[in-house]
C-alpha cells in the first residue's frame, strides 16, 4: 500500500504534503477526489488502532541511544556487518505498538561504528514486502553502493554494500532511497546512524565513549487514535522525537557530552537552543570544524547533522537542561544526576578544513515547484523532473566546480539541498558570507525561496551516476531530483 500509486490514491494529493497547503485544491475528475475529503494516509490501515490516544507524559520515558551494531567479522582490514529491513512495531507513544519499518527491527536502525582507514561491509536483507534500499548519507562511495534510487533490493532479497571509509571522521546517518517510495519508508523508521571514527582525532581529546551519543531528532504524526500518519501537511507532524521517543529525559554525568545531532524528518528545519546555555559546535556534515564555534542556536534542515559538546560540569546535581525547538518546543530534558571524571577538553582549533582548489567549472541549480491544474505540482531542479535514465550534468573525474544553488520557487516554501558523494564548501549566501550552519564541509544545505548559496566542490574518487536533490523527501519523491556522471 504504500507504493507511489497507493500513496498517491492514499492522500497524496493533499497539497499540504509538499509544504503548500493552500495552492492546490481538489476538484472534480481528482484521483481521489471521490474520497469527498482529505484523508491523510495512515499505515496499515486495515489494523488500525480505534479508541483515544495514550497521552505523552513529558520527561517520563529516558531516551534510548541505539545499540552499536556488532560486526559478524573484524579485522584491521574490514568489517563485515548483516542487518535486516523489515516491518516491525515500535512503542513511540506509551503503552502503544505501532507498525513502523526499521533495520535489524528497530524503529531507529542501530548505529554503525566505522574507522576511516578500515572497510565496512554490510549484507542488507529485505525482509519486506516491498523494494527498499540504503544509501550512506555522507559518505564517499562508489556509485554501485550508493543507494541509487534505481538500485532497488527486492522483496526476500540482499545486497552487498561496501563503504571505503576512506574519509575523515564524520557524523553520517543510513537510511532508504528507493525511488518513489523513500518518503514513506524514511518516515516510518528506516533510518540509523552512522559514525566515522578517525585515530587522528584522539590527540584532540573530545569527549569519547559513553560521552559521545548520537542523537537523530525528527518529527511524526499520529492520529486521534495513535495510528501513524503517513501522508499529510508536515505541519501537522507536531510531535517530535529524541531517538524514537517524545519528550524524553537523558541522565547525565556533570561533565562534558559530545552530542552528534542529526535531523532525520522528511521536511523539517529545527532551531534548536538549550535552555540557559550555549552549544558548542565541533563538528558539521562531512567532520570536524576548523575551529570550534559556540552558538546559542543551531539550525538543522532535513539530513544535516552537527557535533556539539555540552559542558555540564557546571551544573549542580539535580539540574534540568532542555533542548528546545522554536517551533516544536521542548524536545528532550538532560538531568544532571552524578558527578564524574572529565578528562576531555574542547580545543579551539580542531582540524584545518582542506585547501579549496581553483574552480574551473560553473553551473546554476534552481529547485523548485511546478503547478498544473487539478494535480499535484511537480518538484523540478532547473525545470525537469527526474528521470534517472537522464543525466544532467556530466563532471570530469577531480573537477573543482561553483555551483550557484537557488530556489525561485513562487511558493516560498523552503527546499534544501543535498548533493551525494562529495562534501562541499559553502561559499556564499546570497552574495554574504556564509551562515554559521554553512561552515565547515558540507553535504546538505537549506535553501529558502529567494535564496542564493555558492559552494565548491571537488569530484575525487569514483566514476559513474550520483544524484543531487532537495531532501525534504516528499519533494525529492515527486522530482526534485537530478543526476550527474562523473567521467574520466
Ligand atoms: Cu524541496
Amino acid at each position: 500500500m504504500l507504493n507511489r500509486r497507493g500513496v498517491l490514491a492514499a492522500g497524496g494529493l493533499a497539497a499540504g504534503v509538499f509544504g503548500v497547503p493552500q495552492l492546490l485544491a481538489p476538484s472534480e475528475g481528482h484521483e481521489d477526489s471521490t474520497h469527498g475529503e482529505h484523508k491523510p494516509a495512515t499505515f496499515q490501515e486495515s489494523k488500525a488502532f480505534s479508541g483515544p490516544r495514550p497521552e505523552i507524559v513529558p520527561w517520563t520515558r529516558p531516551m534510548p541511544v541505539p545499540p552499536v551494531l556488532k560486526p559478524l567479522v573484524s579485522t584491521p582490514k574490514q568489517e563485515i556487518y548483516q542487518l535486516s529491513i523489515e516491518r516491525t512495531t515500535a512503542e513511540i507513544l506509551p503503552g502503544l505498538q505501532s507498525p513502523v519499518m526499521g533495520f535489524g527491527g528497530q524503529f531507529i536502525g542501530p548505529t554503525i561504528k566505522a574507522k576511516t582507514g578500515r572497510k565496512t561491509l554490510i549484507m542488507f536483507q529485505n525482509r519486506m514486502d516491498e523494494a527498499a534500499n540504503v544509501h550512506l548519507h555522507g559518505g564517499h562511495v562508489p556509485p554501485e553502493h550508493d543507494g541509487h534510487p534505481k538500485d532497488l533490493i527486492e522483496p526476500n532479497r540482499t545486497r552487498l554494500y561496501l563503504y571505503p571509509n576512506t574519509q575523515q571522521g564524520a557524523t553520517l546517518w543510513y537510511h532508504d532511497h528507493s525511488h518513489g517510495t523513500e518518503a514513506a519508508h524514511v518516515y516510518l523508521g528506516l533510518h540509523g546512524a552512522y559514525v566515522i571514527e578517525d585515530d587522528s582525532e584522539r590527540g584532540l581529546n573530545l569527549p569519547t565513549g559513553a560521552y559521545d551519543i548520537p542523537i537523530m531528532l525528527r518529527d511524526i504524526q499520529f492520529d486521534a487514535s495513535g495510528n501513524i500518519v503517513v501522508f499529510d501537511d508536515p505541519a501537522n507532524r507536531t510531535i517530535v522525537l529524541a531517538n524514537g521517543i517524545p519528550q524524553p529525559y537523558f541522565e547525565v554525568a556533570a561533565r562534558k557530552y559530545r552530542f552528534r545531532l542529526i535531523n532525520t524528518a522528511n521536511q523539517r528545519v529545527f532551531k534548536l537552543k538549550l535552555t540557559g546555555d550555549k552549544f558548542t559546535r565541533i563538528g558539521s556534515d562531512g567532520g570536524l570544524l576548523a575551529t570550534s564555534l559556540e552558538a546559542d542556536e543551531l539550525t538543522l534542515s532535513s539530513a544535516e547533522r552537527a557535533d556539539v559538546v555540552v559542558d555540564f560540569s557546571k551544573y549542580p546535581i539535580g539540574s534540568k537542561i532542555t533542548l528546545t525547538d522554536a517551533v516544536g518546543g521542548e524536545i528532550l530534558r538532560f538531568d544532571v544526576v552524578r558527578r564524574a571524571t572529565d578528562n576531555s577538553r574542547v580545543p579551539a582549533a580542531l582540524r584545518p578544513l582542506p585547501a579549496l582548489p581553483l574552480s574551473t567549472v560553473d553551473r546554476e541549480v534552481d529547485l523548485f515547484y511546478v503547478f498544473k491544474p487539478n494535480e499535484r505540482p511537480d518538484g523540478v531542479i532547473n525545470g525537469k523532473v527526474f528521470d534517472m535514465d537522464r543525466v544532467d550534468f556530466t563532471i570530469k573525474r577531480g573537477a573543482t566546480e561553483t555551483w550557484l544553488i537557488k530556489s525561485s520557487d513562487p511558493t516560498g516554501v523552503k527546499h534544501n539541498f543535498h548533493l551525494h558523494l562529495v562534501q562541499f564548501r559553502v561559499l556564499e549566501r546570497n552574495g554574504g558570507p556564509p551562515h554559521p550552519g554553512d561552515a565547515g564541509l558540507k553535504d546538505t544545505i537549506p535553501i529558502t525561496a529567494g535564496e542564493t548559496v555558492k559552494v565548491q566542490a571537488t569530484f575525487t574518487g569514483y566514476t559513474g551516476r550520483y544524484v543531487y536533490h532537495c531532501h525534504f523527501l516528499e519533494h525529492s519523491w515527486i522530482g526534485m531530483m537530478a543526476q550527474l556522471e562523473i567521467v574520466p
